[in-house]
């Protein structure tokens, strides 16, 4: 059994504390001001506005306390005010808080890349970039690619999602809410994308196809379809994150990056959501050994600051001119600073252990719910690694995605103060993704929350 406490010192009582109806008045005031200035297409999933957060709780301005069991979409997996964080965060902004990397260059900026070649997976000569979101990664990513192959096209899989720029929404999947809108498209999208199929156990329509055999029907739609000579990258979540939360088969990720070796193609884990300790490992390809040549990174690298990154192989890395990649903010040194502590507490803390305690934990508990609600079952399927945990929800008796019901759950968890998300291609996902500092206490109080929940739909 993994480590069953953490080391980090909490500044707030981790405890949830509802004091009755929310918002309360002063969420309401700032709802009130948002509604005039802030843009209708930005929404947010809980009523209430923070005031303070640390460890596994978010504090409201109304003195409410609630259970994070989302962590900001994957990003504080040290804990949304970690102290290792805030003082190195403090001591950078008291120096200075800006040159521009391409102007004048820092220190943390190289540590930070020291770190990512130590992290990754492989032994091989790396390079990293820095930037500030993780569709800025995936961006630059694919232009390395293609800068390094002579190539053009770009293989993504169904129930992707890479990002909201223009090139990562025709990456992305799902048209609502990301590429298209009631009112009209966001598009037109960027050219040279495809999509294959993906491995998705659960949906399979024959269940005794393996990872292996999944690998072949996208490598054969992708040779039928574009020419292995005419693509720069396949790109693929090695857990896929707003799409479900979907684990492929095992052999899928080894079979992909095994062809596109063979073929020139440049292999890009997109690690956004499952880097950084979330899955148990620092990198979800690490699960099988998968050796990507390029891995996208950002969310949990630098502990809720704005960070992000590519690592790859010296050589395709190398292949782009200098003055070719960079930005204004990229590798910011407040956020730098802010991620050489953050991974030095996942270290110290040693957060893979939690995030394997945690899988085990939730898994089992959430495995017995179903087995428990017999006929009435909504569980369809429970999965995930480590600290990136799901239940894909479906109707009693088959797998027609119930997608009410999960909407239904994530709103009876927020009112009795744990905050949950809810993802997958037909929204018939809850997604578990606490802070890896939370407690077992705190843990085992917001399952108790979500069995009720899901007891009270079946
Ligand atoms: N790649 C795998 O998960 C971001 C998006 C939430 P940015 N996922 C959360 C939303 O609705 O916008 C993500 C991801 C993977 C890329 C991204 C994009 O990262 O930092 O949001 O740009």
């Amino acid at each position: 059994m993994a480590t069953q406490t953490t080391a980090l010192q909490y500044r707030l009582e981790q405890k949830r504390n509802i004091n009755g109806e929310f918002p309360g008045p002063r969420s309401q005031e700032l709802a009130a001001r948002r509604a005039q200035t802030v843009a209708a297409g930005v929404a947010s999933g809980v009523p209430v506005y923070v005031a303070d957060a640390d460890g596994a709780i978010v504090t409201d301005v109304d003195g409410n306390s609630f259970i994070d069991l989302g962590s900001g979409i994957a990003v504080t997996s040290v804990g949304a005010s970690n102290p290792a964080v805030a003082a190195a965060v403090r001591e950078q902004v008291e120096r200075f808080t800006h040159t521009c990397f391409m102007v004048a260059p820092y220190e943390g900026y190289v540590e930070v890349a020291e770190l990512l070649s130590e992290l990754t997976p492989g032994d091989h000569e790396k390079r990293s970039v820095l930037f500030n979101s993780g569709a800025e990664a995936v961006e630059n990513a694919v232009k390395i690619a293609r800068v390094a192959t002579g190539r053009p096209a770009v293989v993504a899989f169904d129930h992707a999602y890479h990002g909201r720029t223009n090139l990562t929404m025709a990456l992305t999947a799902k048209a609502m809410p990301y590429k298209s809108s009631p009112a009209g498209t966001f598009g037109p999208f960027a050219p040279e994308v495809y999509r294959v199929p993906m491995s998705y156990p659960f949906r399979e329509e024959n269940e005794n196809v393996n990872g292996k055999e999944a690998a072949e029907r996208a490598i054969l739609a992708i040779e039928k379809q574009i020419g292995s000579e005419s693509v720069a990258a396949i790109l693929i979540e090695p857990i896929q994150g707003e799409g479900g939360f979907i684990v492929p088969a095992e052999g899928f990720l080894p079979r992909l990056a095994e062809w596109a070796r063979e073929k020139g193609v440049v292999f890009i884990a997109d690690e956004v959501q499952s880097g950084f300790c979330r899955t148990g490992e620092w990198f979800a390809v690490n699960h099988e050994g998968v050796v990507p040549d390029l891995i996208t990174m950002a969310k949990g690298i630098a502990g809720g600051m704005p960070l992000s990154a590519v690592t790859g192989r010296a050589e395709l890395m190398d292949s782009v001119h200098a003055g070719g990649l960079g930005g204004t903010y990229g590798g910011n040194p407040v956020a730098c600073a802010a991620a050489v502590a953050a991974i030095g507490s996942m270290k110290d803390l040693d957060l893979n252990a939690r995030a394997a305690h945690i899988g085990s934990v939730v898994t089992e508990r959430l495995q017995k719910i179903a087995s428990d609600l017999g006929e009435k079952n909504i569980i369809g399927e429970v999965r995930g690694r480590g600290g990136m945990l799901a239940l894909e929800l479906v109707l009693p008796g088959g797998k027609v995605p119930n997608a009410a019901a999960t909407k239904a759950i994530a709103e009876y968890c927020l009112k009795e103060g744990v905050i949950i998300l809810t993802c997958g291609t037909y929204g018939n996902v809850v997604r578990l993704l606490p802070p890896l500092v939370i407690n077992d206490e705190v843990l085992e109080d917001g399952l108790n929350v979500l069995e009720t929940a899901i007891r009270a739909q079946s």
